[in-house]
C-alpha cells in the first residue's frame, strides 16, 4: 500500500500545499534570473531602478517565505502521519489553515504586485525582511500574518495527531519523524512570537497611520530575534529528511535515533537567543551584548556538526552495504543516479561549504567585512536555496510517487536536474561572495559603487558578474527540469505496474530505547527555550522600551 492508499485525504493536503509552493519557487525563480541580469549590468533596461526593490521583495518573499512554509508543512503532514499511521483528527480544520495561508500569500503577493504594474494602488518594496523604517501598505503586513498563523494551525494539527496517539501508546517513544516535526513546529511557534508582535503592535498599526512612528531598531530587534531562528525552521525539514530518508536512499540505516533526537533540541533550544548576529552593525545595541549572542551563535554551530557526523556516517554505512570499500571509495557504491539520493548529498557538500562561510558571518568583528555586502546573498543561496531548496526537489521525487500513485516521469531529466543545480550555485555564489568581499554592496540598483571598486586579485569584476549570470542561467534551467518532471508525473496516468518506489522506513542502528526519556518530554525544553530567552532579550528589550514604545532610543544595556 503506498501513502495515497492509506491517507487519501491527507494526500490531497499534502499535494495541495506542494502544487503552491512549486508554483511559488517556479516564479520566484524567473524573477531571480531578472535580478541577476540587473545587477550584473547586462540588462540594466529591464526595469526601472525603483522596481528593482519590488522585484527582489517579491522574489525574496516567494522563494524564502512562500515556498519554504507551504513545502514544509507538506512535507511535515506526510512525515507525521506516516510515522504515527494516524490520520489528522478533522481535515475540515486542516484545510482551514492551509486555506488561511493561501489567502495570506496572495493577499501578500498582489500587495507587492501593485507596486510593479500599478493597478492598485499599494506597495511593498520592502524587501522579505520587510523591518522599519521601509514601510508597506498594510494589506503586505497582513497576508503575512495570515501566512503565519496559518502555520501555526499546522503544528496544531501535528501536536493533536500526536496526543490522539500517545493515548493509545502510552509508554512508547514518540516516532522520529513526528518527534522531529513537533519540535521543529515549537520552535516556528517561539520564534514567530517576535514577528507577530512586531507586525500586530508596530508596523501594521503604522502603516494604517494609526501610530505616527515606530521605534527602528526596537522593531529590528524583534525582527531578528525571529530572523534568524527562521533559517533553522527551513533547515530543520532538510535535517528530517536528511536524518530519516536519506540513510535508506544511500542503502543503509541511520546511525543514530538517540543522536537526532539531541539536536533537534539543542535546535529548539539555542535557534532564538543568537539574533543579534544579525545586527552587529546597529548603533544603539551595546557591544557586551552583540559578545554574548556571538557566543551562543557559536553553540548553534554544534547541532549542525553533529548532524554532519551522523549523516555522514549513516551515508558510509549504506555505501558499505551496498559493497563499497576503502578509505573513500565507497563514495563510488553510492546510487549517484538516483536524483533523490544525488540532490540530498550535494545539498548537503553546499551546507558544508556555507557553514563555514555562517562561521565567518558571526565573528563580531569579522562580520564588518561581509555585512551588506553581496557575501551575504552568496551565503543564503548556499544554505536556504541549496542545503534546503535542492533536498526538497530531491525529496519530491521519491514522495511525488507516494503522494499520487503515479510513477515518477522523464527520469532522465529528473536524474541531472541536481546536478544542474548544484553547477549552476556554485558558480552563482561563488561569485557573489567575491565580489562582496571586494566592497560590492546587496540590495542596491545604484550600478556606480561598482564603477570605483578595483579588481579582485583571482579574477575581474567582469568575470565574476558572468559567472552570476551564466550561474543563474544554469539555475534556472535545471529549475524548469524540476517543473517538468513534476508536472509530467502529475498529469499522467496512474497504470497498473508498481510504483518502483518503497515508502517504508527502517529502524535506525542504535534505536530511540538508548536515549533518555526526557528528551521526548517538549514541555522541559520549551521552558528551558523561555529561560534562555529571557536572559538573552530580556535586558536589552526593557532598555529600550523605557524611553516609550514608539520613540526611537538605544538600549545600553
Ligand atoms: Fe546564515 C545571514 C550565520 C546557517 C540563512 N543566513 C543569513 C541570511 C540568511 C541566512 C537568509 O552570524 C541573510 C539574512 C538577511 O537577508 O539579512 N548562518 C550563520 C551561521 C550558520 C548559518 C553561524 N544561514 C544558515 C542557514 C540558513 C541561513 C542554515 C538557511 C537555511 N548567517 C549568519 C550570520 C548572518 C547570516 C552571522 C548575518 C550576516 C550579515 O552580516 O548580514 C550555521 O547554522 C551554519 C552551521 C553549518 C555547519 C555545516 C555542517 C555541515 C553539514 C553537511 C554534511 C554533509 C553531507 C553531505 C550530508 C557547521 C551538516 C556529504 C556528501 C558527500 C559526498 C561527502
Ligand atoms: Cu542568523
Amino acid at each position: 500500500m503506498t501513502y495515497v492508499d492509506d491517507f487519501p485525504g491527507e494526500a490531497r493536503v499534502v499535494r495541495t500545499a506542494f502544487a503552491i509552493a512549486f508554483a511559488s519557487i517556479g516564479l520566484g525563480g524567473a524573477l531571480g534570473v531578472l535580478q541577476a541580469l540587473f545587477r550584473t549590468g547586462y540588462s540594466r533596461s529591464l526595469f526601472s531602478s525603483v522596481d528593482y526593490y519590488s522585484i527582489l521583495t517579491a522574489h525574496g518573499v516567494l522563494m524564502a517565505l512562500v515556498f519554504t512554509t507551504f513545502f514544509i508543512v507538506g512535507l511535515f503532514t506526510w512525515g507525521v502521519t506516516r510515522s504515527l499511521d494516524t490520520g489528522f483528527r478533522d481535515l475540515r480544520f486542516t484545510w482551514g489553515w492551509l486555506g488561511l495561508m493561501t489567502l495570506g500569500t496572495v493577499l501578500a503577493f498582489v500587495t507587492i504586485l501593485g507596486g510593479i504594474v500599478g493597478f492598485i494602488p499599494t506597495h511593498a518594496a520592502v524587501l522579505y525582511t520587510f523591518y522599519a523604517p521601509l514601510e508597506a501598505s498594510p494589506t503586505f503586513y497582513l497576508g503575512l500574518a495570515l501566512l503565519v498563523v496559518g502555520s501555526w494551525g499546522a503544528g496544531v494539527d501535528y501536536v493533536l495527531a500526536l496526543l490522539d496517539w500517545r493515548a493509545e501508546h502510552p509508554d512508547e517513544r514518540i516516532p522520529l519523524q513526528t518527534f522531529m516535526a513537533v519540535a521543529t513546529m515549537l520552535l516556528w511557534v517561539v520564534c514567530t512570537l517576535g514577528v507577530a508582535v512586531e507586525v500586530v503592535v508596530f508596523l501594521l498599526p503604522w502603516s494604517l497611520g494609526l501610530i505616527p512612528r515606530v521605534d527602528p531598531l526596537l522593531t529590528r530587534t524583534l525582527f531578528w530575534y525571529f530572523g534568524h531562528a527562521v533559517v533553522y525552521f527551513w533547515l530543520l525539514p532538510a535535517y528530517f529528511v536528511w536524518y530519516t530518508i536519506f540513510p535508506k536512499l544511500s542503502g543503509g540505516r541511520l546511525f543514530s535515533d538517540p543522536l537526532a533526537r539531541v539536536v533537534f533540541v539543542l535546535f529548539l533550544v539555542l535557534s532564538t537567543p543568537v539574533g543579534v548576529h544579525h545586527q552587529y552593525g546597529d548603533p544603539g545595541l551595546s557591544q557586551g551584548l552583540k559578545f554574548v549572542q556571538m557566543t551562543s551563535t557559536y553553540f548553534i554551530l554544534l547541532p549542525s556538526l553533529l548532524t554532519a557526523f551522523t549523516v555522514v556516517a549513516s551515508m558510509e554505512h549504506g555505501a558499505r552495504q551496498r559493497g563499497g570499500k576503502g578509505l573513500l571509495k565507497w563514495l563510488r557504491a553510492l546510487p549517484w543516479e538516483n536524483p533523490s539520493f544525488s540532490g540530498i548529498a550535494l545539498a548537503g557538500l553546499a551546507f558544508a561549504a556555507s557553514g563555514f562561510g555562517g562561521m565567518v558571518n558571526a565573528g563580531l568583528n569579522v562580520n564588518a567585512l561581509v555585512h551588506n555586502t553581496m557575501w551575504v546573498p552568496g551565503h543564503f543561496h548556499l544554505t536556504v536555496g541549496t542545503a534546503v531548496a535542492l533536498t526538497f526537489m530531491a525529496i519530491t521525487y521519491w514522495l511525488l510517487p507516494q503522494l499520487t500513485g503515479k510513477r515518477l516521469r522523464l527520469r532522465t531529466l529528473a536524474a541531472v536536474q541536481p546536478y544542474l543545480w548544484f553547477v549552476g550555485m556554485v558558480f552563482m555564489s561563488n561569485a557573489m561572495h567575491r565580489v562582496g568581499l571586494a566592497g560590492v554592496p546587496r540590495r542596491t540598483s545604484e550600478p556606480q559603487y561598482e564603477q570605483v571598486l578595483f579588481n579582485t586579485p583571482i579574477a575581474t569584476m567582469g568575470e565574476l558578474h558572468l559567472q552570476t549570470v551564466g550561474g543563474a542561467f544554469i539555475l534556472f534551467a535545471s529549475l524548469l527540469c524540476f517543473l517538468a518532471v513534476v508536472l509530467s508525473t502529475w498529469l499522467g496516468e496512474r497504470g497498473a505496474e508498481p510504483l518502483a518506489v518503497n515508502g517504508h522506513i527502517p529502524e535506525a542502528l542504535s534505536g530511540p530505547e538508548h536515549s533518555p526519556r526526557i528528551l521526548d518530554d517538549f514541555r522541559v525544553w520549551v521552558a528551558l527555550t523561555f529561560l534562555l530567552l529571557l536572559i538573552a532579550y530580556g535586558p536589552p528589550l526593557a532598555a529600550m522600551v523605557q524611553n516609550g514604545l514608539f520613540a526611537p532610543g538605544s538600549a545600553p544595556i
